[in-house]
């Protein structure tokens, strides 16, 4: 485990493109306007940048349904611009990791358009996955799959080549189905294939020889399917998943096991993929997204010749309690020492409720995937202390972690945008039953004063803003004492001084079974997160290196400082 390994330990920020910041004043991110805020990252401290998918797409699930793996979709600029991008940050000191879709392609693809123009049973259509029907004419689908957004896996087309899908017009000969777990205009691809395997296998190099650090694999555990494709009665959606509550053994109760998860298969790809990333110099890095439980299932995607990290979603759907927290974490080190790769912290991203709306609901435990299926109103200040204590506790924790953009504003969901500015998916297979992840999507607030909050040179941005944002702009935090972005800030340069990611947790005996106080030395450092409802006092003279909320100390009793209820300190003993 060379010292080189700078993803062990790293803090890596999520830029989600079309809402981080707008280049050309059309209200929608792009690669120019990633270049112009990388001092903002500079300042913050991150050491890393994940982009989402900027990829040429028709954008049905914000530009994950790829149709060309080697260009720039024209909305967020250009291939130079993404040359130019990945070189500031590396002027900068900022390594950037880049997303690959590799479950599923848009159907706008050269592939599945040339699945769709050749006939059953050809070389064209195996790339995805193509099966007639059941019933006396097909016209039942091939199993009983739900996609992951809603509604059924398959889509019917016609019969024959120059294929279309079905839509009940008259004189059409219907045909084949094609899986998709994702929208129809995602059709999954056939990972049995060779010809798919060699393609990514180019794709990766392609990124890799204009110098990118790394990539997050979307839906890891989702490429290769049982044999046989066979009817799974398990639930798969974001739309009906099982509470999850806390799981004693801090799994994330994602429930991910049925035949199009996690299957062994996947393993092998992983292993030629490690093999690749190998092949260059510079300690490029895998990132799993895969939902997978328990946590001993996970480690397995981080096996030494796979992955180099798999996101540790178990905070997402944990609830606001220091007992389950503290079981999460120790099940988490637990699983990441066994196999020897550090864990990989997360508490928000794109396709989840921010954290600061989700710890402000009365019923702070989360449903899979975070999704509100109806819109509760968050208690908006109570959410943000929670999670201002609860980023501060992730971030002193051994591992790696990684941010969503905003949440260093502590931006909370929008609540309550009008249906008719939605663009998930999610809502529109549902029939609106699931809001969908727009809420966690909206474009970032630079400038308190200027239009659009100074997304862009405009006032055009795609989704509206909801009113809390402009107290919560960037240029109305900077350098502003006991701002969130100001407590990242020391919180990043302290971990990085201490070496905290790198380090190891030792709890604190005398809260060792709270049920109102996490509290654990790392190095010189403890963690200590009061999650009760009365103060908690410090020892003597200890010294408070960073708070996620005032602490104080009340002279007439003693002069030890006290921490508040849903507040974090790291401090020196
Ligand atoms: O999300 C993956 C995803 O939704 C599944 O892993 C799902 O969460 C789980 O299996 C169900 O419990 C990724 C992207 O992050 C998301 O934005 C995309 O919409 C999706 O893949 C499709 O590419
Ligand atoms: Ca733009």
């Amino acid at each position: 485990e060379g010292p080189g390994e700078w993803w062990r330990d790293a803090v890596i920020y999520q830029v989600y493109p079309r809402s981080f910041a707008d280049g050309n004043g059309d209200g929608i991110g792009d690669l120019p306007g990633v270049t112009a805020r990388l001092p903002h990252l500079k300042a913050l401290g991150i050491d890393a940048v994940w982009l989402s998918p900027f990829y040429r797409s028709p954008q049905k699930d914000a530009g994950y349904d790829v149709s060309d793996y080697r260009d720039v979709d024209p909305l967020f600029g250009t291939l130079a611009d993404f040359d130019e991008m990945l070189a500031a940050a590396h002027e900068m000191g900022i390594r950037v990791i880049v997303d690959v879709v590799p479950n599923h392609t848009s159907d706008q693809h050269a592939w599945f358009q040339e699945a769709l123009a050749a006939p059953e049973g050809s070389p064209e259509r195996a790339r995805y996955l193509f099966r007639e029907g059941k019933g006396e004419n097909g016209e039942l689908p091939p199993n009983n799959w739900q996609s992951i957004f809603g509604g059924p896996a398959w889509t019917r087309v016609t019969a024959g080549a120059g294929a279309h899908v079905v839509t009940g017009a008259e004189g059409e000969v219907p045909g084949q189905w094609y899986l998709h777990m994702f929208d129809s205009t995602q059709p999954d691809l056939d990972w049995n294939n060779p010809e798919v395997r060699a393609e990514f296998e180019d794709v990766l190099r392609f990124w890799l020889d204009k110098g990118v650090d790394g990539f997050r694999i979307d839906v890891a555990h989702g490429m290769v399917k049982q044999d046989g494709l066979p009817d799974w009665d398990g639930s798969v959606s974001m739309v009906d998943g099982t509470d999850a509550g806390a799981p004693e053994d801090g799994s994330t109760g994602a429930g991910n096991s049925g035949p199009m998860f996690d299957q062994e298969g996947v393993h092998d790809i992983y292993r030629a993929w490690h093999k690749v990333l190998a092949e260059y110099d510079g300690d490029r890095a895998l990132v799993a997204e895969a939902w997978v439980e328990p946590l001993s299932r996970l480690a397995r995607y981080v096996r030494p010749d796979e992955m180099h990290q798999a996101f540790n979603f178990s905070f997402l759907t944990t609830a606001w309690d220091a007992a389950p927290l503290r079981a999460v974490v120790a099940a988490s080190l637990h699983a990441s020492d066994e196999v020897g790769a550090p864990t990989t912290w997360v508490l928000s991203n794109h396709d989840v409720v921010r954290h600061p709306s989700r710890l402000g609901l009365a019923e702070p435990g989360l449903r899979p995937n975070g999704i509100f299926a109806h819109e509760p109103q968050p208690d908006e200040e109570l959410g943000l202390r929670r999670a201002r204590a609860a980023s501060l506790l992730m971030l002193g924790l051994p591992g790696s972690s990684y941010l969503y953009q905003g949440e260093e504003l502590g931006l909370p969901e929008h609540t309550s945008l009008p249906n008719d500015v939605r663009e998930d998916p999610a809502f529109f297979r549902t029939e609106g039953a699931e809001a969908g992840r727009d809420g966690c999507r909206v474009p970032i607030p630079w400038s308190a004063e200027a239009p659009g909050l100074g997304f862009g040179a405009t006032d055009k941005t795609w989704l509206p803003q909801p009113e809390s944002y402009k107290a919560l702009a960037a240029d109305a935090q900077y350098g502003v004492a006991g701002s969130t972005f100001e407590m990242y800030k020391a919180a990043l340069e302290i971990r990085k001084a201490e070496h905290l990611g790198a380090g190891s947790l030792a709890w604190v005996d005398a809260y060792a079974d709270s049920s109102d106080v996490i509290a654990f030395r790392n190095g010189d450092v403890v963690v200590l997160a009061n999650l009760g409802s009365e103060p908690v006092v410090l020892p003597h003279g200890a010294q408070v290196l960073v708070e996620s909320g005032p602490t104080f100390s009340d002279r007439s009793v003693d002069p030890q400082v006290r921490v508040p209820s849903d507040t974090t300190v790291w401090f020196r003993a």
